[in-house]
């Protein structure tokens, strides 16, 4: 059975609690409550991270290696600007698929590079929070070929 992780990034565990016309009204446990719908359907464990610190989102990418077939990662604004973790993806050699519930190229600029993008399998981006079951099954689909 695969296995998945869902990493989420800084803020978000504050979804749900500000600018509902930014990223809706769902929370980080809605999230929670969806990937594990989605799981059942896929017949796939998943398990869940999310942290305010880079370090700690690249060492989560890091002891996936081995232990996780897939990631979903939501790296929020570290997307923008850490190359640390485009490093820690391609390291890790674990497929990634990049989710945010924002459609980042209709914002600011500064939001339309992702340094995530380039070391991922694919991007999703815009579509609330169903890109998270999105992600998965893409995850899913690929581990399966
Ligand atoms: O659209 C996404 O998922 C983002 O990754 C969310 C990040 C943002 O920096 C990225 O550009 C796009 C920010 C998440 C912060 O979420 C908040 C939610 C409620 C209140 C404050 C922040």
């Amino acid at each position: 059975m695969a296995s998945l992780l869902v990493i989420n990034g800084p803020n978000l565990n504050l979804l749900g609690t500000r600018q509902p016309e930014v990223y809706g009204s769902a929370t980080l446990a809605d999230i929670e409550t969806l990937c594990r719908e989605t799981a059942t359907d896929l017949r796939c464990d998943v398990s869940f991270l999310q942290s305010n610190h880079e370090g700690e989102l690249f060492d989560a990418i890091h002891a996936a290696r081995g232990n996780n077939d897939g990631i979903v990662l939501n790296a929020g604004a570290y997307s923008h600007t850490s190359v640390a973790i485009h490093d820690a993806i391609l390291s890790s050699e674990v497929p990634t698929v990049e989710v945010h519930i924002s459609n980042i190229h209709a914002r600011e600029s500064f939001r339309h590079k992702s340094y995530i993008t380039p070391a991922a399998l694919g991007m999703i981006s815009g579509l609330g929070i169903l890109g998270y079951a999105l992600a998965m099954k893409a995850l899913s689909e690929h581990l399966d070929r």
